[in-house]
């Protein structure tokens, strides 16, 4: 398709390489000039499609490439940084440093390209010798540019987690981390997640204070404990119960056929109560077990209420829609 696009002054170029390719001398354009005339446009895909050279100009702007090495401090080649080049109209091209840090671009169009360079694990981008912000490509030449990064000096850990309640992040939870040097406090964000960086390696102890509505999950021990090395990052996981003792906990059957939440952990002792914002017919069917009988929900604002004692896993789906996803389960631990 992009034949058509060629311009009729790219022939000359286009001329010269397929005569190199072929072996001969590039033959002057004017001597092409009547053959050219006489066989028109419906030439050109041929002498494009004859070309066997890979390294003909493709067609539309002229273009170069730009070519070089990431280093670390030392001047070693650094595998894995990836290098990445932006027009002003956005259009992008990426590449990742090779085992000796090299690294290439071919067929980019000329002019200015903004360069961002991301350093690979356990290196960081050289403060005192950044990339430069951009390039510039010239055609058919290969512009050198050279990029530093620095290994990073490991000295700290890091204990990194999440809050969850069945399948989804629980935000507000108080976190506390101590240790010989005292204590550091954060609070999960709004996927549940949390971060201690910059810790100093040694043995620390982790617990949650639970936001309103939630408990810790009867599963869930009370304290973490971790023994950090340099550079290492320690994994935490604490796992919520919804508190439906007094208040039952909601679930929406929705116009979109999801059970909202689909998937939740509540203490024993807790009430769930399903209500109908949709005026579609489903169904809340247990999925083998008796922990309740099949319901029809087909109202708009239809209620209705399980009380959970027993521990255990009770899934459940909605018949019309259980094949496009329309299921849940309910946790009780
Ligand atoms: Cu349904």
């Amino acid at each position: 398709m992009h034949f058509m696009s060629v311009g009729i002054h790219r022939i000359p170029h286009l001329m010269g390489a397929a005569a190199e390719a072929a072996g001969g001398a590039p033959r002057p354009f004017h001597r092409l000039r009547p053959l050219l005339a006489g066989a028109g446009l419906a030439l050109l895909p041929l002498l494009i499609a004859c070309n066997g050279d890979n390294d003909i100009t493709p067609p539309g702007d002229p273009v170069g490439s730009v070519a070089g090495q990431v280093q670390d401090q030392e001047g070693s080649g650094v595998q894995g940084a990836v290098v990445t080049l932006t027009r002003a109209d956005e259009s992008t091209q990426t590449a990742t440093s090779g085992t000796d840090g090299s690294f290439s671009f071919t067929n980019l169009v000329t002019g200015s390209w903004n360069l961002d360079l991301e350093a690979p694990a356990g290196f960081d981008l050289d403060d005192a010798n950044p990339p430069p912000s951009s390039v510039t490509v010239t055609a058919d030449e290969t512009t050198e540019v050279n990029l530093a990064v620095r290994e990073i000096d490991v000295t700290t850990a890091s204990i990194e987690g999440q809050v969850v309640n069945g399948s989804r992040g629980v935000a507000n939870a108080a976190l506390t981390l101590r240790s010989e040097a005292g204590e550091v406090e954060a609070s999960s964000d709004a996927e549940g997640f949390f971060s201690f960086d910059d810790l100093e390696p040694g043995e620390y102890e982790l617990d949650v204070a639970p936001p309103e509505g939630y408990v810790l999950s009867g599963q869930q021990e009370e304290t973490l404990t971790f023994d950090m090395a340099a550079g290492a990052t320690g994994e935490a996981e604490f796992r919520l119960a919804l508190d439906g003792r007094d208040e039952p906990i909601e679930i929406r059957l929705t116009a979109s056929n999801t059970f909202d939440p689909d998937e939740v952990v509540v203490t024993p002792g807790s009430t769930i109560k399903w209500v109908n914002d949709s005026s579609m017919d489903h169904t809340i069917t247990p999925d083998d077990h008796e922990a309740w009988s099949r319901r029809a929900m087909s109202e708009q604002g239809e209620e209705f209420e399980v009380l959970f004692e027993e521990e255990g896993e009770f899934p459940y789906f909605c018949e019309p829609h259980q094949a496009v996803g329309m299921v849940g389960v309910i946790i009780v631990e």
